[in-house]
């Protein structure tokens, strides 16, 4: 929630700059730019507005409530969006400007990674002792470590048996995500075959721009116009221009990517530095002095310079003194799309094309479903990619502010994101990172993520966070079968994953201000502790019924209002499932590919006079969704519903859409939560026939009102079954 009652400024031009949750309040601009809002009335009401802009822009807040928005230059398409509840707005926005992508099944579970892997083995060690300590772990990654000099598509010398290494995790489930960045240094094949291929770099807008004390050093980029710059590679680097009107870039691109797969079988892709970023860049008065400049400098006197120092050059410039709009990035001179625009119009747009030439090469890359992870954004990446929120610090405040990036990135349609877990800057610490794991288990992307020279910080590090890890994500991994069916439910109609309170109680004023707790759908509510040395976690819960899913208390009915929970450090974070529901859940191994072959399970919970419902979704979990058309992929959609009175439960199944493609396993454990009867468990009957239990693994515990029935085979959910019925009467 925005503090209306003072003037703030918040500009918006995409930079490489992490996220400062130190300082009381900033309002840097950050990697992306979504120039969207939500307002809630004091009737509940929500609305939502955006401004469709791709300049450096800004928008004022402040007292009445009023909002001030300015832009340098474009267009502006502005579209509002009338709810009126808060998930009403963001469905309307997302069918605005798309919806997003499906993971891949694998995706949804948790990755480890870090900078500054000095070698394939450093990195093998550090998986092998997750793996060891139990930690449900599918996805490695290797950061720029792994390239050849900084160079995209090619492998270090200290990384020669990485290919093999893949295949081995590829043998035991696993996947595999490297980064790649957009700019490419001008004196190597893959530089060269983009020549060839006529593929279009960022240029300048006239030869007689170009620092050809630069531009001569090298053959490939001599005869042209290509803005060069600096980023990791050791030499300078061009940078692919994939708004190219003739897609002759995303060609290229993809087919480099289809190159160096054959090479390294990667099942993911990791796109960084795309503001796009550049080191250092310089300014000059007069063109000897930029002849003089080793690096990449942009005009700042003379007719070139106006658009790289306009009359009011926006916030983002004069929140820090002595920079300019092109400040660590290209001039703004510079030419896209085929040099029919300026970049200082499109540079916002950067990420998120490169996001969708990166997403659309898939097919031809790994011909499988996959997941690309985007640091710029703009609204319509989530088609694309997800998100991870940039570089942030190992600090309390920044695992507090990680919840609202979380929650916002599912209002900008981007739901697959999650913060870099235990703090990427800085030295992370022991009860830091275990309560990170804790919260991180619960963000759809779920990355443990490490700068370079920091300690290690993954969890087998402390037995303390590896036990805490394997509990949160155990939990995490057991019920994927909730969060993959939300994730279809985002692809599909444009839902959010993840939810702040408001948006399923927005009549209920408390919710508009809480921060720090959050749903998961409509069902699950997490309060993670955020806090040092806390103990309890002072949770709110709106009016409805809920029931406690940490062990200790497992099943109870929790009083609405705050209340105090337990969020020990050794056992599962404070979890609560909403009365109504049905959720579907597998038991958890250490990585989704078997996991995800387990007998389904469903947990409902009952709400006094209503019935309860609940979803499944199910897929072959990485097959490529051909166009997008979702709704032409086979899948398994089950509808669940559950009905009881004082003498007895009826549960139904409808399949809404069953491909004969797709085998899921069966429905093997039923457990219902605030039962108040015992239910005759030698007169079940499914569709009309009786059903024998599996009286080891089915009870009634009436002080805590928990059913388990349990069978083996006991439900066939495969497409031939359509629909099935299971009743029972009460003891
Ligand atoms: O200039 O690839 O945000 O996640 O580890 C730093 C190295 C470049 C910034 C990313 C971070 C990544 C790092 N990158």
């Amino acid at each position: 929630m925005h503090n209306l009652d003072r003037y703030t400024t918040w500009p918006m031009f995409a930079r490489d700059i992490g996220p400062d949750s130190g300082s009381a309040l900033s309002t840097q601009n950050l990697y992306g730019v979504h120039p969207f809002y939500m307002c809630i009335e004091s009737d509940g009401k929500a609305h939502g507005v955006f401004i469709l802009n791709s300049n450096a822009q800004e928008v004022e807040t402040g007292p009445g409530p009023h909002l001030l928005y300015r832009t340098i230059g474009g267009r502006i398409d502005m579209a509002f969006f009338p709810g009126p509840t808060p998930e009403e707005v963001i469905n309307q926005y997302l069918q605005h400007i798309g919806f997003p992508f499906l993971p891949a099944y694998w995706a949804l579970g948790y990755q480890l990674c870090r900078w500054g892997y000095g070698s394939l083995d450093a990195m093998k060690t550090v998986i092998s002792r997750n793996q060891a300590a139990g930690i449900p772990l599918d996805v490695p990654y290797a950061d720029i470590d792994y390239m050849n000099h900084y160079e995209d598509f090619t492998e270090g010398d200290n990384w020669s048996g990485f290919p093999a290494y893949t295949q081995q995790l590829h043998n035991q489930g696993l996947h595999l995500i490297v980064i790649f960045d957009p700019a490419v240094e001008v004196d190597y094949s893959s530089f060269q075959r983009g020549i060839n291929a006529d593929a279009m770099f960022i240029e300048w807008a006239r030869d007689d721009q170009v620092p050809h004390n630069i531009q001569d050093q090298y053959p490939m980029a001599k005869n042209t116009k290509i803005m060069l710059g600096n980023v990791w590679p050791e030499r300078n680097t061009a940078f692919p221009d994939f708004l190219d009107t003739q897609n002759n870039t995303n060609v290229w691109w993809a087919g480099e990517f289809a190159q160096f797969h054959k090479t390294l079988p990667f099942d993911g892709m990791w796109i960084d530095m795309n503001e796009p970023s550049n080191f250092d860049t310089g300014t000059y008065s007069s063109m000897e002095e930029q002849l003089a400049n080793a690096k990449l400098s942009c005009p700042i006197s003379g007719p070139d310079s106006s658009l790289d120092v306009p009359p009011y050059p926006t916030q983002a410039v004069y929140q820090r003194s002595g920079e300019y709009l092109f400040s660590k990035t290209l001039c703004m001179l510079g030419k896209t799309a085929r040099r029919s625009r300026n970049f200082y119009d499109t540079k916002n747009l950067y990420g998120w094309s490169e996001a969708r030439a990166t997403y659309q090469a898939i097919p031809q890359v790994t011909g499988k479903r996959s997941a690309v992870i985007s640091r710029s954004t703009f609204p319509s990446s989530g088609r694309y990619g997800g998100h991870w929120l940039g570089d942030n610090t190992a600090r309390w405040e920044d695992l507090q502010t990680s919840v609202i990036g979380v929650m916002e990135f599912n209002m900008f349609g981007i739901p697959y994101v999650g913060s870099d877990i235990c703090g990427f800057n800085g030295v992370s610490n022991e009860e830091l990172c275990l309560r990170w794991h804790q919260f991180g288990a619960f963000s759809p992307f779920s990355r443990d993520h490490n700068s370079e020279g920091m300690p290690d910080q993954d969890p087998a590090v402390w037995p303390s966070v590896a036990n805490a890890a394997r509990i949160a994500l155990g939990f995490r991994y057991y019920y994927l079968p909730y969060l993959y069916s939300l994730h279809y439910n985002a692809a599909r109609y444009g839902h959010t994953v993840i939810r702040p309170l408001f948006f399923e109680y927005p009549k209920d004023e408390e919710t508009l201000e809480i921060s720090e707790q959050f749903l998961w759908g409509s069902a699950l509510m997490i309060a993670p502790a955020l806090y040092q040395g806390q103990t309890t976690v002072h949770a709110y819960f709106p009016s409805d019924t809920w029931y406690s899913l940490q062990p200790e208390t497992y099943g109870q009915k929790m009083f609405s209002g705050f209340n105090d929970v337990n969020a020990p450090l050794s056992s599962l974070t404070p979890v609560f499932v909403r009365g109504g529901f049905i959720l579907p859940r597998q038991a958890a191994n250490t990585t989704t590919t078997a996991s995800r072959l387990n007998p389904f399970e469903v947990l409902i919970t009952v709400k006094t006079n209503a019935a309860s419902s609940g979803e499944l979704y199910y897929d072959n979990g990485d097959d490529i969704i051909p166009n997008d058309n979702i709704e032409q992929h086979p899948r398994v959609h089950w509808q669940f519903s559950f009905t009881s009175s004082i003498v007895g439960g009826v549960f139904t199944g409808n399949c809404e859409t069953c491909s004969t493609a797709v085998k899921p396993p069966t429905l093997d454990t039923i457990e219902i939560l605030g039962y108040p009867s015992a239910p005759n468990f030698s007169g079940f009957k499914l569709d009309g026939s009786s059903v024998t239990l599996d009286m080891s693994k089915t009870s009634y515990d009436a002080s805590t009102q928990r059913v388990m029935i349990s069978s083996k085979n006991l439900i066939s959910l495969m497409a031939l079954k359509k629909k099935f019925t299971l009743s029972f009467s009460n003891n």
